[in-house]
């Protein structure tokens, strides 16, 4: 792994070579360049950030990562709320921030079941579509946004969450009006609209036996298909226990062998205590606020904090040891202050789920990572 020394004494050497006096570093040296030969770096931006009001957390994003998703801005309920009115103005300034800062960029997310405006599937009366119609509607809305960034997104998170836990379909109305031909369906259209755009499948709680396979069923029968699916997007919403290292591992290797891409996408893990049995991402559950489940409110104690800096540590280890199968690891926002930790499956808790804290401030394990001292 490339150094913080590394990093200066590469600088002196390159000067020496060069006959002049040795500069500073431009930049500091960031995560991108003690991960670079490894996998990108990424973040998920918030609207704040895309609009540029946030600018302490725009400063690291350009310092830390390589490559970004927008958190929300590109969600078919942001992007086309009605039907044939589109509305690109934060996506387009996603897009741009990247383009300019030279970031490999992701685009999330062309089909889910959540954030998607009801006029997708209904008609006039309120109806279900007929399945003629919504795979118009699905091909008018993903080859839209995706012709529109052609060349410049350069993956798309086609399809998320459609696999339960058990490794079922999730009852969404995509499935129920399409069956599962919706994942196929949405494949293609992405990949006519760009064929050098990666086309991935992302979901969450991946570790679990059951909803790995059936993404391993699912994708290897798209590929028996002929379609064609670049990568899997492991969707790093974790917990304290959830999952173990040696599940994650697992299921990392059984997608692998797919012969696509791996990406641990959406990385956060949160200290606090779980409300339900809950220990995924599912966006609908939404428990009653309780003090007792909000236990730090004025700072994490040190023995917390050290248990969480462990976790992620055990984690980066195992994607640096998987290197040469993850493309990419992306956290699911910059600032603990930013993550929906605070506000899912409880409104209004103090969560601490992100590589910097609320003061914008690194915590150990960016040191560690900068340092090669993991
Ligand atoms: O972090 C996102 C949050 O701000 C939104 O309110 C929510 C609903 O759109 O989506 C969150 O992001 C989700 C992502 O798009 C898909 N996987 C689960 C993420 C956390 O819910």
């Amino acid at each position: 792994m490339k150094t913080l020394q590394n990093f200066v004494v590469s600088a002196a050497v390159a000067a020496a070579l060069l006959g002049c006096a040795a500069p500073k570093p431009q930049t500091q040296p960031g995560l991108k360049d003690a991960l670079s030969g490894k996998f990108y770096i990424g973040t998920a931006m918030s609207s704040a950030q895309i609009i540029g009001e946030d600018t302490l957390a725009i400063a690291i994003i350009k310092q830390h990562f390589n490559s970004v998703v927008a958190e929300n801005v590109m969600k078919s309920e942001v992007i086309q709320p009605v039907e044939g009115e589109f509305d690109f103005s934060q996506a387009d300034k996603f897009v741009d921030f990247a383009t300019a800062n030279q970031m490999h960029v992701v685009g999330h997310t062309l089909i889910w079941h959540s954030q998607a405006p009801k006029w997708f599937f209904t008609d006039n009366d309120g109806r279900d579509v007929s399945p003629e119609v919504l795979t118009e509607r699905m091909k008018t809305h993903i080859q839209t946004v995706v012709k529109r960034y052609k060349g410049r997104v350069h993956g798309w998170d086609v399809v998320n969450e459609a696999i339960l836990d058990d490794g079922s379909w999730r009852e969404s109305k995509f499935y129920q009006i399409l069956g599962e031909d919706f994942i196929k369906l949405a494949f293609q259209f992405a990949h006519e609209a760009d064929p050098d755009a990666e086309l991935y499948y992302n979901d969450y709680s991946m570790a679990y036996p059951g909803k790995c396979e059936g993404v391993v069923k699912m994708v290897k029968k798209l590929q028996e298909q002929g379609v064609r699916v670049d990568g899997i997007g492991m969707q790093g919403h974790m917990n304290m226990e959830f999952p173990t290292y040696e599940a994650f591992e697992k299921s990392l290797l059984a997608f692998s062998a797919l012969g696509v891409k791996v990406m641990i996408t959406e990385l956060d893990i949160t200290v606090l205590p779980s409300p339900g049995q809950n220990v995924g991402a599912e966006i609908s559950l939404n428990y009653d606020y309780q003090k007792e489940i909000n236990p730090y409110t004025d700072g994490l104690p040190d023995s917390v904090a050290t248990a969480l800096h462990d976790r992620y540590a055990g984690f980066f280890r195992l994607f640096l040891k998987h290197s040469d199968k993850i493309s990419r690891v992306t956290l699911w926002g910059v600032t603990d202050a930013q993550s929906w930790r605070n506000y899912w499956p409880v409104q209004g808790r103090t969560d601490y789920p992100l590589l910097f804290d609320r003061h914008y401030q690194p915590k150990q394990l960016v040191n560690d990572l900068i340092n090669g001292t993991l």
